[in-house]
């Protein structure tokens, strides 16, 4: 709509500036020339015939002007596409923690460029311990972000992969999710299955620069048939990225008082104090909070939240909880968690310290599928299949 209005109002504007109006009619009836001068019927005539022509022309040349406008490419289609390039070197930055699995037979050497309780950050590590994938952990510091300076993408999780080739840099949860469980599944060559999930670069309506990663709820397996069950596996993993976890945001920070709670207990689990000077850490309680406070009531309004933000996090934990109840599983990918149990799981415990938790905890039956879930991740039980 935007973009059909914007098409109008400058060809509206070119006809102005370039019709009879701004040009011709001033040329006739301005420009110093007295209009009381041309008193006879025939030069009156004249000059409206002068300036009809003056019209239709001036119509003509900006109608033409403006449909040669609008057959230019413009800035909102612009349609960059780039793999992820492989890096020879990698910054040499120590890990805050090492996480190790004896029982790790996937071969990878992974390094995880994350904030400790950012919810994507905690989907892709529920995958890696579900499967007991070894990892190291660099905790970025969410102000200042030094430590992935290093890379042009800007966002936390990013999953370096320490290859023959290079260092290989996965950025986004879900792409990452489907590139190591393609790995998992078939032993591709990591660097060959990266390069199905290419960046595209685009300019949206409201003339900001967005990217998009292809395909990143997709495995690259070869198989041209698609099971129900995978086709609802992917759709549960979109809806947690495009739906639930945006309620998140506005629960968590609902008051200034929980903004700051959670702001300390993120400061606790993510050993900021260890990590970060204390000046800095302070830094990012005070700065955090209270962004994320305002930023949570814009959230609220751009996802069209309830007015009681809790009960639409309780609906869409009650939808979750509604469709493994139609299953009649114990998860929603059956006896085992799939990846829709590992995202929902994973986004979920990025807020376990926080009064929102307690209270789906509280007033929903999440509890029921989320402590299963939590021994299955923390007991590994997927390390079996790698
Ligand atoms: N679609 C991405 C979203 C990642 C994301 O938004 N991460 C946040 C932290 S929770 C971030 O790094 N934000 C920094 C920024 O937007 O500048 C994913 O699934 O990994």
């Amino acid at each position: 709509m935007s973009l059909f209005s914007h098409g109008l109002r400058r060809h509206g504007r070119d006809l102005l500036r370039l019709g009879p109006s701004g040009v011709n009619l001033v040329g006739v009836w301005g420009g110093g020339v007295s209009f009381r001068n041309y008193t006879t019927h025939r030069s009156l005539k004249g000059v409206f015939k002068l300036g009809l022509a003056g019209v239709t022309v001036g119509a003509l040349v900006g109608t033409g002007y403006s449909i040669h406008r609008l057959n230019q490419p413009r800035g909102h289609i612009i349609n960059e596409e780039t793999a992820i390039p492989i890096l020879e070197e990698l910054p040499k930055i120590a890990p805050s923690r090492e996480v190790r699995f004896p029982e790790d037979r996937s071969g990878l050497k992974l390094t995880l460029f994350q904030y400790q309780t950012c919810p994507f950050c905690c989907k892709v590590r529920a995958f890696l311990d579900y499967y007991g994938i070894s990892y190291d952990v660099v905790e970025v510091d969410p102000v200042l972000r030094q430590s992935i300076k290093w890379s042009p993408y800007k966002k936390v999780p990013i999953l370096v992969a320490d290859l023959p080739q290079g260092y290989q840099p996965l950025n986004d949860s879900s792409m990452i999710i489907s590139a190591l469980s393609t790995y998992i599944k078939d032993r591709k060559d990591l660097r060959e299955t990266v390069k199905c999930y290419p960046h595209i670069t685009y300019v949206d309506e409201d003339g900001s620069k967005k990217s998009e990663i292809m395909n990143k709820y997709f495995l690259v397996l070869g198989e041209n048939k698609i099971s129900r069950e995978i086709n609802e596996e992917r759709q549960w993993r979109k809806w947690v990225d495009e739906v639930f976890v945006h309620v998140l945001s506005p629960n968590v920070y609902r008051t200034r008082e929980e903004a700051f709670e959670a702001f300390n207990w993120f400061s606790e689990v993510g050993e900021w104090e260890k990590n970060f000077p204390s000046w800095e850490r302070n830094l990012i309680i005070f700065v955090g909070a209270s962004a994320m406070y305002l930023i949570g009531k814009k959230l609220q309004k751009k996802y069209s939240l309830k007015r009681d933000v809790r009960e639409s996090f309780y609906d869409e934990c009650n939808f979750w909880m509604k469709s493994i109840k139609a299953k009649g599983t114990k998860f929603m990918g059956g006896e085992r968690p799939n990846l829709a149990d590992l995202a929902v799981y994973g986004v979920l415990c990025s807020i376990e310290g926080c009064q929102a938790f307690k209270d789906i905890v509280k007033h929903t039956k999440i509890a029921e599928w989320y402590y299963p879930m939590k021994e299955a991740v923390n007991g590994h039980e997927g390390a079996q299949f790698v």
